[in-house]
């Protein structure tokens, strides 16, 4: 397997919020004249107050263009609640979702232009625009202009059917995924087609990154938009893919709640066989990059047909992760 011997010059990762921003500013250390296309997630997307809201693209773009609240992960930095304090004053509903004033502004301006016709993927490019510059390396890419929610099925036992479904925003910001989940829910999956942009950034690629994102809501629902799993299967460049699951349990968020719900063990040998080797029908990568902690895993995948390597893959600074990308990508 081999990726370009110079750097490579165009990337294409795929990614969720959180996490994969903190990714992607590593890809960028890591190969800092390359063209990189993040392939966001928007199934975590949710409408409030009217407002159309994409946790995963802007997050990604807060983090990218420096107006990310770095101590949350998510949201404005040099926030103010003004809003939010009028809505408590009227005694508006949900409560549990945090809109600060200047994120607010965001929805806004999406919510406007969706309203004027305009798609997903244009609306991003123009947002991005403000915080990354117009020409800039980087693109943020909606994984497919038609809507899709995650939603998770959990045991109620006030409910006759034994069961209730709630958006996965309410599952993780108000109940902190602490139900029993049932059954996760892409709403929308089936009829959601990948973007142009999307399939034409798989396959032109040099290198194609799975960022270390929930496999569930995140990087499942990028998958499960159809034409994205083909083109993976058919691009000339290496697919690699990142474990976000360490020692048996995810570095961030909620992912061993819902591992388990989709027949998925909470284990980086697991989420590398479940993403699949690309010689194996359905499969996708080349090469599963897990952490040294579940360097066991290596032998055991290896078993299974897929090329595994095992690095410091703790990303606490984007050096840190530049460098383990390095290792990772060019490992024979
Ligand atoms: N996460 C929270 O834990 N609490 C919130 O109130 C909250 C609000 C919020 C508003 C806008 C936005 O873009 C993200 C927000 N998030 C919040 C984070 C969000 O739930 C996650 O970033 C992803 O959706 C899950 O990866």
């Amino acid at each position: 397997m081999t990726t370009s011997e110079i750097a490579p010059a165009r990337i294409t990762v795929l990614a969720g919020g959180v996490g994969g921003s903190r990714f992607v500013r590593g890809v960028r250390a890591a190969w800092p004249a390359a063209r990189i296309d993040v392939i966001g997630n928007t199934a975590d997307d949710i409408s409030l107050h009217g407002l159309r809201i994409c946790p995963d693209l802007d997050t990604m773009m807060y983090a990218l263009g420096g107006g990310i609240d770095a101590e949350k992960g998510w949201g404005r930095n040099d926030e103010g609640w003004r809003i939010a304090e009028e809505f408590e004053a009227y005694g508006i509903q949900p409560r549990w979702f945090q809109l600060g004033d200047r994120d607010i502004a965001t929805h806004l301006v999406r919510t406007e232009l969706y309203n004027a016709g305009y798609s997903n993927t244009e609306i991003t490019l123009a947002l991005q625009t403000r915080w990354l510059g117009a020409d800039s390396p980087v693109r943020i890419l909606p994984m497919t202009d038609e809507r899709v929610e995650t939603h998770i099925v959990v045991a109620d036992p006030e409910q006759s059917s034994g069961q209730r479904a709630m958006h996965f925003q309410e599952f993780w910001v108000r109940y902190r995924a602490a139900l029993p989940v049932i059954q996760v829910v892409q709403v929308g999956i089936d009829q959601a087609k990948a973007t142009d942009a999307v399939l034409e950034s798989i396959s032109t690629a040099d290198l194609v990154l799975i960022a270390p994102s929930n496999p569930v809501v995140s990087i499942g629902p990028i998958l499960g938009v159809s034409g994205v799993r083909a083109a993976l299967r058919a691009t000339r460049a290496p697919v690699i893919g990142v474990s976000g699951i360490l020692g048996g349990a995810p570095v961030l968020g909620m992912a061993d709640k819902l591992l388990p719900a989709i027949g998925v063990a909470v284990s980086a040998a697991a989420v590398g066989r479940h993403y699949g080797p690309r010689n194996r029908p359905g499969g996708i990568l080349d090469r599963w990059v897990v952490d040294q902690r579940d360097a066991a895993a290596v032998a055991e995948l290896a078993a299974d047909g897929l090329d595994a390597v095992a690095v410091d893959t703790m990303m606490t600074s984007p050096e840190a992760t530049a460098a383990f990308l390095h290792t990772a990508v060019a490992a024979r």
